[in-house]
């Protein structure tokens, strides 16, 4: 590949064959739950148990959850670019780490960490969560929450993000489908630093027309496919 400076952002769909639920495609988990009740601070405070037994359920969910060819991939290419390479995933799943990807932050988030609202605590927590929850390190109870980002709340690494996208020479985007921001608007940041756009998806996302080029398909075949 012609390219030295890569970033590349995720979403639900590239872990969507290994059978973790996407959000918005139909049976997705937003026409499952209402987001306001589940993933902002609001619907936290108003009822915490709701967003713990949310949570709890997807945790249960990941069980026994593989990586797929896709994820597989994009921890193969990472060596290729040396330090010039960034995944930014919008997961809050595992799934990248468990395919050997190295070079990753999670900026809504991870599903196995868990926050205290009390000390600002963050610590590995693969249980289940309740509001008994007690924070092993200030002992509080009750203010344990899981450690995503939701709607509203500032994502993760976003400094770390744009100096990468401000830099980068290539930019691919997969299985996401473009309705958050800021990952939604991170395809024109990278092309406002020249970069070339790639959009690898099963169909068009939102931003589609913001892309160089695109291949849809499911991502365990076009990802592979594209990196080789
Ligand atoms: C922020 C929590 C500012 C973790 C998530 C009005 C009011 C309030 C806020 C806003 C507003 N208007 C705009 C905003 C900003 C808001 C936003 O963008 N709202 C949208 C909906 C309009 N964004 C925020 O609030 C963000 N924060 O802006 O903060 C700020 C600034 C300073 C200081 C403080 C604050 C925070 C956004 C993060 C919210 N958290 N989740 C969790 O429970 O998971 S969002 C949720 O959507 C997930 O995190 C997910 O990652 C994210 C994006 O979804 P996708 O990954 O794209 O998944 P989706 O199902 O949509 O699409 C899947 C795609 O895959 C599809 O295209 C499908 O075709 C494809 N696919 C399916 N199968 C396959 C496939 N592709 C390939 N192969 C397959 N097999």
């Amino acid at each position: 590949m012609p390219f030295q400076r890569i970033v590349v952002l995720t979403g639900a769909g590239i872990s969507a064959e290994s059978g973790v639920d996407t959000f918005r495609d139909k049976n997705g988990i937003w026409s499952k739950v209402d987001y306001r009740d589940v993933a902002t601070p609001e619907g936290f405070a108003r009822n915490p148990g709701r967003v713990h037994d949310f949570y709890n359920e997807r945790r249960r969910r990941m069980l026994g959850i593989k990586p797929n060819a896709a994820h597989e991939a994009l921890a193969r290419l990472e060596p290729a670019f040396k330090g010039s390479f960034l995944l930014v995933t919008q997961n809050i799943d595992d799934l990248h780490e468990s395919a050997g990807s190295k070079k990753l932050v999670h900026m809504h988030g991870e599903l196995n960490s868990a926050l205290c609202e009390a000390c600002g605590m963050r610590r590995p927590w693969s249980g289940e969560m309740s509001i008994d929850s007690q924070c092993p390190w200030c002992k509080a109870k009750g203010r344990m929450r899981v450690d995503v980002v939701w709607f509203g709340e500032m994502p993760y690494h976003m400094g770390e993000i744009e100096k990468a996208l401000d830099a980068c020479d290539l930019f691919v985007s997969i299985g996401t489908s473009g309705n958050v921001y800021p990952a939604a608007g991170f395809v024109e940041q990278a092309r406002a630093a020249g970069a070339h756009t790639v959009e690898l998806n099963l169909e068009r996302s939102e931003g589609y027309s913001n892309f160089d080029e695109a291949v849809y398909g499911p991502a365990t075949k076009i990802v592979p496919a594209f990196i080789e």
